[in-house]
Protein backbone atom coordinates (compact mmCIF):
# COMPACT_ATOMS: atom_id res chain seq x y z
CA UNK A 1 0.00 0.00 0.00
CA UNK A 2 1.51 3.80 -1.00
CA UNK A 3 0.82 5.32 2.34
CA UNK A 4 1.55 8.62 0.71
CA UNK A 5 -0.76 8.20 -1.70
CA UNK A 6 -2.93 7.91 0.63
CA UNK A 7 -1.82 10.99 2.52
CA UNK A 8 -1.72 12.77 -0.35
CA UNK A 9 -5.64 11.59 -0.90
CA UNK A 10 -6.50 12.79 2.69
CA UNK A 11 -4.38 16.26 1.98
CA UNK A 12 -6.83 16.92 -0.87
CA UNK A 13 -9.55 16.30 0.95
CA UNK A 14 -9.35 18.70 2.90
CA UNK A 15 -8.77 21.29 0.89
CA UNK A 16 -6.57 24.44 0.41
CA UNK A 17 -3.91 22.79 2.70
CA UNK A 18 -0.06 23.58 1.47
CA UNK A 19 2.18 20.89 1.96
CA UNK A 20 5.10 21.66 2.93
CA UNK A 21 8.56 20.36 2.78
CA UNK A 22 7.42 16.71 1.30
CA UNK A 23 10.74 15.85 0.06
CA UNK A 24 12.93 16.24 2.91
CA UNK A 25 10.36 15.18 5.37
CA UNK A 26 9.55 11.36 3.94
CA UNK A 27 13.56 10.86 3.88
CA UNK A 28 13.58 11.02 7.64
CA UNK A 29 13.24 7.63 8.21
CA UNK A 30 9.44 7.20 7.77
CA UNK A 31 8.02 10.46 9.23
CA UNK A 32 4.66 11.52 8.14
CA UNK A 33 4.57 14.31 5.64
CA UNK A 34 3.73 17.85 7.19
CA UNK A 35 0.51 19.26 6.05
CA UNK A 36 0.32 23.06 6.92
CA UNK A 37 -2.63 25.37 6.44
CA UNK A 38 -2.26 29.21 6.65
CA UNK A 39 -6.14 30.38 6.23
CA UNK A 40 -8.26 31.31 8.97
CA UNK A 41 -11.06 30.16 7.19
CA UNK A 42 -13.03 27.01 7.93
CA UNK A 43 -12.08 24.04 6.18
CA UNK A 44 -13.97 21.15 4.55
CA UNK A 45 -14.81 18.46 6.99
CA UNK A 46 -12.56 15.23 6.55
CA UNK A 47 -14.44 12.46 5.32
CA UNK A 48 -13.96 9.01 6.77
CA UNK A 49 -11.77 6.42 4.49
CA UNK A 50 -11.76 3.54 7.02
CA UNK A 51 -14.50 0.98 8.17
CA UNK A 52 -16.47 3.08 10.22
CA UNK A 53 -18.51 5.53 8.81
CA UNK A 54 -19.27 8.62 10.93
CA UNK A 55 -20.05 12.34 9.90
CA UNK A 56 -16.77 14.50 10.49
CA UNK A 57 -16.17 17.14 12.86
CA UNK A 58 -15.83 21.08 11.53
CA UNK A 59 -13.91 23.48 13.33
CA UNK A 60 -14.90 27.08 12.95
CA UNK A 61 -12.37 28.72 11.10
CA UNK A 62 -9.91 25.89 11.67
CA UNK A 63 -9.35 22.32 9.92
CA UNK A 64 -8.85 19.06 10.80
CA UNK A 65 -4.96 17.36 9.81
CA UNK A 66 -4.94 14.72 7.42
CA UNK A 67 -3.28 11.32 8.64
CA UNK A 68 -1.51 8.27 6.90
CA UNK A 69 -2.62 4.59 7.83
CA UNK A 70 0.83 2.85 8.21
CA UNK A 71 0.67 -0.71 9.22
CA UNK A 72 -2.92 -0.50 11.10
CA UNK A 73 -1.84 2.55 13.05
CA UNK A 74 -3.25 6.42 12.28
CA UNK A 75 0.17 8.46 12.43
CA UNK A 76 -0.53 12.12 12.50
CA UNK A 77 2.83 14.83 12.55
CA UNK A 78 2.31 17.58 14.58
CA UNK A 79 5.23 20.85 14.54
CA UNK A 80 4.97 23.69 16.81
CA UNK A 81 6.34 25.90 15.52
CA UNK A 82 5.72 30.49 15.64
CA UNK A 83 2.74 31.13 13.57
CA UNK A 84 0.84 34.26 12.54
CA UNK A 85 -2.85 34.11 12.93
CA UNK A 86 -5.20 36.49 11.75
CA UNK A 87 -7.40 36.84 14.64
CA UNK A 88 -9.97 38.86 12.49
CA UNK A 89 -10.01 40.98 9.79
CA UNK A 90 -7.68 43.78 10.35
CA UNK A 91 -5.88 42.21 12.93
CA UNK A 92 -2.82 39.87 12.75
CA UNK A 93 -1.17 38.22 16.21
CA UNK A 94 2.22 36.95 16.67
CA UNK A 95 1.59 33.24 18.07
CA UNK A 96 2.63 29.54 19.03
CA UNK A 97 0.71 26.73 17.43
CA UNK A 98 0.77 23.98 15.51
CA UNK A 99 1.59 23.12 11.25
CA UNK A 100 1.09 26.66 10.71
CA UNK A 101 -1.55 27.80 12.79
CA UNK A 102 -3.01 28.42 16.21
CA UNK A 103 -5.20 26.55 17.30
CA UNK A 104 -3.90 23.47 15.84
CA UNK A 105 -5.27 21.48 13.68
CA UNK A 106 -8.91 19.24 15.22
CA UNK A 107 -7.59 15.33 15.14
CA UNK A 108 -10.26 13.44 14.35
CA UNK A 109 -10.40 9.47 15.32
CA UNK A 110 -12.53 6.34 16.10
CA UNK A 111 -12.99 4.35 19.28
CA UNK A 112 -10.10 1.76 19.01
CA UNK A 113 -8.24 3.55 16.58
CA UNK A 114 -4.23 2.80 17.52
CA UNK A 115 -2.53 6.34 16.87
CA UNK A 116 0.96 7.72 16.53
CA UNK A 117 1.81 11.68 16.39
CA UNK A 118 4.85 12.42 15.68
CA UNK A 119 5.74 16.01 17.27
CA UNK A 120 8.49 17.96 15.85
CA UNK A 121 9.43 21.23 17.59
CA UNK A 122 10.32 24.10 15.86
CA UNK A 123 10.25 26.69 18.69
CA UNK A 124 12.89 28.05 20.51
CA UNK A 125 12.47 26.49 23.65
CA UNK A 126 11.64 23.14 24.51
CA UNK A 127 8.13 21.65 24.64
CA UNK A 128 5.37 18.71 25.11
CA UNK A 129 2.30 17.40 24.32
CA UNK A 130 -0.36 16.46 26.61
CA UNK A 131 -3.81 14.46 25.46
CA UNK A 132 -6.34 16.68 27.96
CA UNK A 133 -8.97 13.80 28.72
CA UNK A 134 -7.23 10.53 27.22
CA UNK A 135 -7.13 6.94 28.82
CA UNK A 136 -3.36 6.51 27.83
CA UNK A 137 -0.59 4.63 29.21
CA UNK A 138 1.35 6.71 31.70
CA UNK A 139 4.32 7.65 29.89
CA UNK A 140 2.51 9.32 27.05
CA UNK A 141 0.73 11.85 29.06
CA UNK A 142 2.85 14.27 28.27
CA UNK A 143 3.73 16.04 31.21
CA UNK A 144 7.36 17.19 30.51
CA UNK A 145 9.84 15.89 33.68
CA UNK A 146 6.99 14.21 35.33
CA UNK A 147 6.40 11.56 32.09
CA UNK A 148 8.95 11.94 29.74
CA UNK A 149 12.19 14.37 29.06
CA UNK A 150 10.73 17.58 27.14
CA UNK A 151 11.18 18.05 23.63
CA UNK A 152 14.18 20.16 23.09
CA UNK A 153 14.22 22.75 19.53
CA UNK A 154 14.77 20.84 16.49
CA UNK A 155 13.78 17.97 18.45
CA UNK A 156 11.07 15.08 17.84
CA UNK A 157 8.94 12.76 19.52
CA UNK A 158 6.84 9.55 18.83
CA UNK A 159 2.96 9.54 20.91
CA UNK A 160 1.60 6.13 20.71
CA UNK A 161 -1.46 4.98 22.09
CA UNK A 162 -5.19 3.63 21.78
CA UNK A 163 -8.40 6.15 21.45
CA UNK A 164 -10.03 3.99 24.04
CA UNK A 165 -12.90 6.12 24.37
CA UNK A 166 -15.43 8.25 22.15
CA UNK A 167 -15.54 11.96 23.12
CA UNK A 168 -14.47 15.29 23.07
CA UNK A 169 -10.52 16.00 24.14
CA UNK A 170 -8.08 19.15 23.65
CA UNK A 171 -4.31 19.17 23.42
CA UNK A 172 -1.99 21.21 24.42
CA UNK A 173 1.67 21.64 25.85
CA UNK A 174 2.59 20.68 29.36
CA UNK A 175 6.31 22.34 29.44
CA UNK A 176 6.40 26.39 29.94
CA UNK A 177 2.54 26.11 30.14
CA UNK A 178 1.85 29.28 31.09
CA UNK A 179 3.96 30.88 28.08
CA UNK A 180 3.11 28.40 25.67
CA UNK A 181 -0.81 27.96 26.27
CA UNK A 182 -0.62 31.90 26.45
CA UNK A 183 0.89 32.23 22.77
CA UNK A 184 -2.07 30.15 21.78
CA UNK A 185 -1.05 26.44 21.62
CA UNK A 186 -3.48 24.20 21.95
CA UNK A 187 -6.04 21.89 20.15
CA UNK A 188 -9.03 20.15 19.22
CA UNK A 189 -9.39 16.10 19.32
CA UNK A 190 -12.81 14.44 18.47
CA UNK A 191 -13.17 10.52 19.00
CA UNK A 192 -15.95 9.30 17.16
CA UNK A 193 -17.51 5.87 18.95
CA UNK A 194 -16.76 2.75 17.18
CA UNK A 195 -20.41 1.36 16.60
CA UNK A 196 -23.58 2.77 17.66
CA UNK A 197 -23.61 3.85 21.77
CA UNK A 198 -26.92 4.24 23.15
CA UNK A 199 -25.81 8.01 24.59
CA UNK A 200 -24.54 8.92 21.53
CA UNK A 201 -26.59 10.46 18.77
CA UNK A 202 -26.06 10.87 15.36
CA UNK A 203 -25.73 14.39 14.36
CA UNK A 204 -26.24 16.05 10.87
CA UNK A 205 -23.63 19.24 12.33
CA UNK A 206 -20.66 18.02 15.13
CA UNK A 207 -18.81 21.87 15.41
CA UNK A 208 -15.89 22.36 17.91
CA UNK A 209 -15.19 25.79 19.56
CA UNK A 210 -11.72 25.98 21.51
CA UNK A 211 -12.18 28.67 23.97
CA UNK A 212 -9.04 30.98 23.86
CA UNK A 213 -7.74 34.20 25.32
CA UNK A 214 -4.95 36.72 24.81
CA UNK A 215 -3.68 39.31 25.95
CA UNK A 216 -2.25 41.95 23.29
CA UNK A 217 -2.01 45.86 23.74
CA UNK A 218 -3.68 47.51 21.12
CA UNK A 219 -0.99 48.44 18.04
CA UNK A 220 1.19 45.73 19.01
CA UNK A 221 0.76 41.85 17.72
CA UNK A 222 2.32 39.40 20.17
CA UNK A 223 0.80 38.23 23.58
CA UNK A 224 1.91 39.06 27.57
CA UNK A 225 2.41 36.04 28.64
CA UNK A 226 2.35 36.99 32.40
CA UNK A 227 -1.75 37.95 32.12
CA UNK A 228 -3.11 35.95 34.35
CA UNK A 229 -6.90 36.98 34.43
CA UNK A 230 -7.49 40.53 32.47
CA UNK A 231 -6.95 39.23 29.23
CA UNK A 232 -8.75 41.76 26.35
CA UNK A 233 -8.91 39.60 23.76
CA UNK A 234 -11.63 36.62 23.59
CA UNK A 235 -11.31 34.20 21.58
CA UNK A 236 -12.74 31.05 19.63
CA UNK A 237 -10.24 29.19 17.92
CA UNK A 238 -8.11 32.17 17.54
CA UNK A 239 -10.68 34.40 16.12
CA UNK A 240 -12.68 37.15 17.53
CA UNK A 241 -16.14 38.83 16.35
CA UNK A 242 -16.41 39.61 13.44
CA UNK A 243 -14.00 37.04 12.90
CA UNK A 244 -15.72 34.09 13.92
CA UNK A 245 -17.56 32.12 11.19
CA UNK A 246 -21.44 31.48 11.94
CA UNK A 247 -22.65 27.76 13.14
CA UNK A 248 -24.76 26.79 9.72
CA UNK A 249 -27.74 24.66 10.47
CA UNK A 250 -30.43 23.14 7.68
CA UNK A 251 -34.00 23.43 9.40
CA UNK A 252 -34.61 20.58 11.83
CA UNK A 253 -31.01 19.45 11.84
CA UNK A 254 -29.71 17.42 15.06
CA UNK A 255 -26.43 20.07 15.85
CA UNK A 256 -23.74 18.90 18.66
CA UNK A 257 -21.43 21.87 19.36
CA UNK A 258 -18.12 21.01 21.28
CA UNK A 259 -16.75 23.36 23.52
CA UNK A 260 -13.34 23.37 25.24
CA UNK A 261 -12.25 26.27 27.80
CA UNK A 262 -8.30 26.31 28.00
CA UNK A 263 -8.38 30.14 28.83
CA UNK A 264 -7.97 30.88 33.16
CA UNK A 265 -11.60 31.90 33.59
CA UNK A 266 -15.33 30.20 33.07
CA UNK A 267 -17.69 30.93 29.95
CA UNK A 268 -21.09 30.74 29.97
CA UNK A 269 -22.17 29.87 26.73
CA UNK A 270 -25.85 31.00 25.64
CA UNK A 271 -27.52 30.11 22.34
CA UNK A 272 -30.11 31.78 21.22
CA UNK A 273 -33.54 30.68 19.77
CA UNK A 274 -33.56 26.81 20.76
CA UNK A 275 -32.73 24.85 24.17
CA UNK A 276 -30.05 22.64 24.34
CA UNK A 277 -29.15 19.48 26.36
CA UNK A 278 -25.57 18.67 27.21
CA UNK A 279 -24.67 14.94 26.20
CA UNK A 280 -20.95 15.09 27.05
CA UNK A 281 -18.51 16.33 29.41
CA UNK A 282 -14.59 15.80 30.06
CA UNK A 283 -15.27 12.21 31.01
CA UNK A 284 -17.30 11.08 27.74
CA UNK A 285 -20.81 11.00 27.08
CA UNK A 286 -24.13 11.92 29.74
CA UNK A 287 -26.56 9.34 30.77
CA UNK A 288 -29.92 10.19 28.71
CA UNK A 289 -31.62 10.22 32.38
CA UNK A 290 -29.20 13.08 33.61
CA UNK A 291 -29.55 15.68 30.76
CA UNK A 292 -31.93 18.43 30.79
CA UNK A 293 -33.01 21.58 28.58
CA UNK A 294 -30.63 24.76 29.27
CA UNK A 295 -29.76 27.87 27.08
CA UNK A 296 -26.70 28.29 28.80
CA UNK A 297 -23.84 26.35 30.22
CA UNK A 298 -21.01 27.25 32.29
CA UNK A 299 -17.90 26.23 30.92
CA UNK A 300 -15.40 25.80 33.59
CA UNK A 301 -11.09 26.37 33.11
CA UNK A 302 -9.92 22.76 31.69
CA UNK A 303 -13.71 21.38 30.90
CA UNK A 304 -15.19 20.25 27.84
CA UNK A 305 -19.11 20.31 26.87
CA UNK A 306 -20.73 18.87 24.15
CA UNK A 307 -24.39 20.52 24.03
CA UNK A 308 -27.09 19.41 21.44
CA UNK A 309 -30.21 21.04 19.90
CA UNK A 310 -32.68 20.85 17.21
CA UNK A 311 -32.14 23.50 14.64
CA UNK A 312 -35.69 24.43 14.10
CA UNK A 313 -36.11 27.87 14.31
CA UNK A 314 -35.20 29.64 11.27
CA UNK A 315 -33.44 32.87 11.74
CA UNK A 316 -29.56 34.57 12.55
CA UNK A 317 -29.54 33.44 16.23
CA UNK A 318 -26.89 34.79 18.40
CA UNK A 319 -24.29 32.84 20.37
CA UNK A 320 -22.04 33.85 22.23
CA UNK A 321 -20.39 34.17 26.09
CA UNK A 322 -22.77 35.41 28.86
CA UNK A 323 -19.88 37.47 30.30
CA UNK A 324 -20.01 40.89 29.14
CA UNK A 325 -16.63 41.96 28.86
CA UNK A 326 -15.95 38.38 26.58
CA UNK A 327 -18.04 39.72 23.73
CA UNK A 328 -15.97 42.60 23.17
CA UNK A 329 -12.55 43.17 21.62
CA UNK A 330 -9.36 45.17 23.30
CA UNK A 331 -10.63 47.46 25.98
CA UNK A 332 -9.44 49.38 28.62
CA UNK A 333 -10.89 49.17 31.76
CA UNK A 334 -9.52 51.54 34.00
CA UNK A 335 -12.19 53.82 32.47
CA UNK A 336 -14.36 56.07 34.53
CA UNK A 337 -18.66 55.93 34.07
CA UNK A 338 -19.09 59.09 32.44
CA UNK A 339 -22.76 58.35 31.84
CA UNK A 340 -24.90 61.84 32.75
CA UNK A 341 -21.26 63.72 32.82
CA UNK A 342 -22.60 66.65 30.54
CA UNK A 343 -19.53 67.78 28.98
CA UNK A 344 -20.54 70.20 26.62
CA UNK A 345 -18.72 73.33 26.68
CA UNK A 346 -15.50 71.82 28.10
CA UNK A 347 -15.46 69.58 25.24
CA UNK A 348 -14.68 72.34 22.78
CA UNK A 349 -12.33 74.04 25.30
CA UNK A 350 -9.91 70.78 25.49
CA UNK A 351 -10.21 70.27 21.38
CA UNK A 352 -8.45 73.82 21.39
CA UNK A 353 -5.08 72.30 23.09
CA UNK A 354 -5.54 68.98 22.22
CA UNK A 355 -7.63 68.42 18.52
CA UNK A 356 -8.64 65.00 18.36
CA UNK A 357 -9.97 64.93 21.74
CA UNK A 358 -13.19 63.15 22.04
CA UNK A 359 -15.39 62.34 24.83
CA UNK A 360 -17.33 59.33 25.56
CA UNK A 361 -19.51 57.57 27.36
CA UNK A 362 -22.04 60.17 28.66
CA UNK A 363 -24.85 58.68 27.08
CA UNK A 364 -23.39 54.76 27.55
CA UNK A 365 -21.08 53.31 25.37
CA UNK A 366 -22.77 52.46 22.19
CA UNK A 367 -21.55 56.12 21.04
CA UNK A 368 -18.45 53.89 20.38
CA UNK A 369 -19.68 52.47 17.53
CA UNK A 370 -20.94 55.47 15.55
CA UNK A 371 -17.89 57.84 16.03
CA UNK A 372 -14.53 57.74 13.58
CA UNK A 373 -12.08 57.49 16.71
CA UNK A 374 -8.53 56.40 15.69
CA UNK A 375 -7.34 52.99 16.01
CA UNK A 376 -3.75 52.46 16.32
CA UNK A 377 -2.76 49.45 13.39
CA UNK A 378 -3.57 46.13 14.34
CA UNK A 379 -6.13 45.98 16.09
CA UNK A 380 -10.12 46.05 16.48
CA UNK A 381 -12.67 48.05 17.43
CA UNK A 382 -13.95 47.25 20.97
CA UNK A 383 -17.85 46.78 19.80
CA UNK A 384 -18.08 46.00 16.57
CA UNK A 385 -19.77 44.12 13.33
CA UNK A 386 -22.05 45.30 10.92
CA UNK A 387 -24.91 43.32 10.60
CA UNK A 388 -28.34 44.15 8.24
CA UNK A 389 -29.98 46.63 10.52
CA UNK A 390 -26.31 48.80 12.17
CA UNK A 391 -23.80 47.75 14.38
CA UNK A 392 -24.13 44.53 16.50
CA UNK A 393 -21.76 46.11 18.58
CA UNK A 394 -19.89 43.16 19.60
CA UNK A 395 -16.34 41.89 19.88
CA UNK A 396 -14.79 38.66 21.18
CA UNK A 397 -16.27 35.28 21.68
CA UNK A 398 -19.73 36.01 19.44
CA UNK A 399 -20.49 34.57 16.77
CA UNK A 400 -24.38 33.33 15.01
CA UNK A 401 -26.07 30.12 14.56
CA UNK A 402 -27.54 30.24 10.67
CA UNK A 403 -30.38 28.24 10.53
CA UNK A 404 -32.37 27.58 7.42
CA UNK A 405 -34.88 25.40 5.77
CA UNK A 406 -32.75 25.14 2.14
CA UNK A 407 -29.22 24.18 3.18
CA UNK A 408 -28.25 21.26 1.40
CA UNK A 409 -26.43 18.24 3.79
CA UNK A 410 -22.67 19.00 4.35
CA UNK A 411 -22.63 22.62 3.23
CA UNK A 412 -21.27 25.10 5.87
CA UNK A 413 -20.18 28.26 4.24
CA UNK A 414 -22.73 31.77 5.64
CA UNK A 415 -25.99 31.86 3.71
CA UNK A 416 -26.11 35.23 4.61
CA UNK A 417 -28.65 37.54 6.52
CA UNK A 418 -32.14 35.89 7.54
CA UNK A 419 -35.03 37.81 5.53
CA UNK A 420 -38.05 38.29 8.52
CA UNK A 421 -41.10 36.97 7.51
CA UNK A 422 -43.79 40.48 7.09
CA UNK A 423 -44.96 40.69 10.86
CA UNK A 424 -42.41 38.50 12.65
CA UNK A 425 -39.84 42.03 13.40
CA UNK A 426 -39.51 44.27 16.32
CA UNK A 427 -40.88 47.75 14.54
CA UNK A 428 -41.69 51.31 15.46
CA UNK A 429 -44.59 52.48 17.22
CA UNK A 430 -45.28 56.21 15.33
CA UNK A 431 -48.70 56.45 17.36
CA UNK A 432 -48.83 59.69 19.81
CA UNK A 433 -45.95 59.49 22.37
CA UNK A 434 -46.10 61.05 25.77
CA UNK A 435 -44.29 64.15 26.89
CA UNK A 436 -41.18 62.37 28.19
CA UNK A 437 -40.90 60.37 25.29
CA UNK A 438 -40.80 63.37 22.59
CA UNK A 439 -37.98 65.05 24.45
CA UNK A 440 -36.06 62.18 24.15
CA UNK A 441 -36.40 61.52 20.47
CA UNK A 442 -35.50 65.04 20.00
CA UNK A 443 -32.32 64.44 21.68
CA UNK A 444 -33.43 67.10 24.63
CA UNK A 445 -32.85 66.70 28.17
CA UNK A 446 -31.19 63.84 27.84
CA UNK A 447 -28.48 64.51 30.48
CA UNK A 448 -30.57 65.82 32.80
CA UNK A 449 -31.16 63.66 35.65
CA UNK A 450 -35.13 63.11 36.42
CA UNK A 451 -35.46 62.97 40.08
CA UNK A 452 -33.07 64.93 42.45
CA UNK A 453 -29.98 63.41 43.23
CA UNK A 454 -30.06 62.94 47.66
CA UNK A 455 -27.92 64.97 49.58
CA UNK A 456 -25.57 63.35 52.21
CA UNK A 457 -23.30 64.15 54.41
CA UNK A 458 -19.87 62.21 55.81
CA UNK A 459 -16.85 62.65 57.66
CA UNK A 460 -14.37 60.84 57.12
CA UNK A 461 -12.70 59.42 60.54
CA UNK A 462 -8.90 57.62 60.06
CA UNK A 463 -8.91 54.27 61.98
CA UNK A 464 -7.61 55.06 65.33
CA UNK A 465 -8.47 58.62 65.50
CA UNK A 466 -8.72 60.44 68.95
CA UNK A 467 -10.80 63.58 69.91
CA UNK A 468 -8.29 66.43 71.39
CU1 LIG B 1 -16.48 34.33 28.56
Amino acid sequence: MNTRRDFMKMSALAGGIIAGQSVTSTALAGLPDLVSQNSPDTQDPVQPDGPTNYNPVVTLNGWTLPWRMKDGVKEFHLVAEPVVRELGPGMEANLWGYNGQSPGPTIEVVEGDKVRIFLTNRLPEHTSMHWHGQRLPNGMDGVAGLNQPAVSPGKTFVYEFEAKRPGTFMYHPHADEMTQMAMGMMGFWVTHPKTKHPWINEVDRDYCILLNAFDIVPGSATPKIMTMLDFNLWAWNSRIFPGIAPLVARKNDRVRVRVGNLTMTNHPIHVHGIEFEVTGTDGGPTRPESRWPEVTTDIAVGQMRQIEFIANEEGDWAMHCHKSHHSMNAMGHNVPTLIGVDHRGITERIQRLVPDYMVMGERGMADMTEMSMPLPDNTLPMMTGEGPYGSVEMGGMFSMLKVRKDIPHGVYTDPGWYQNPVGHQAFEYTGELPEISKQLSSGDGLLEPKTSPQVSQFMAVKPNYRKG
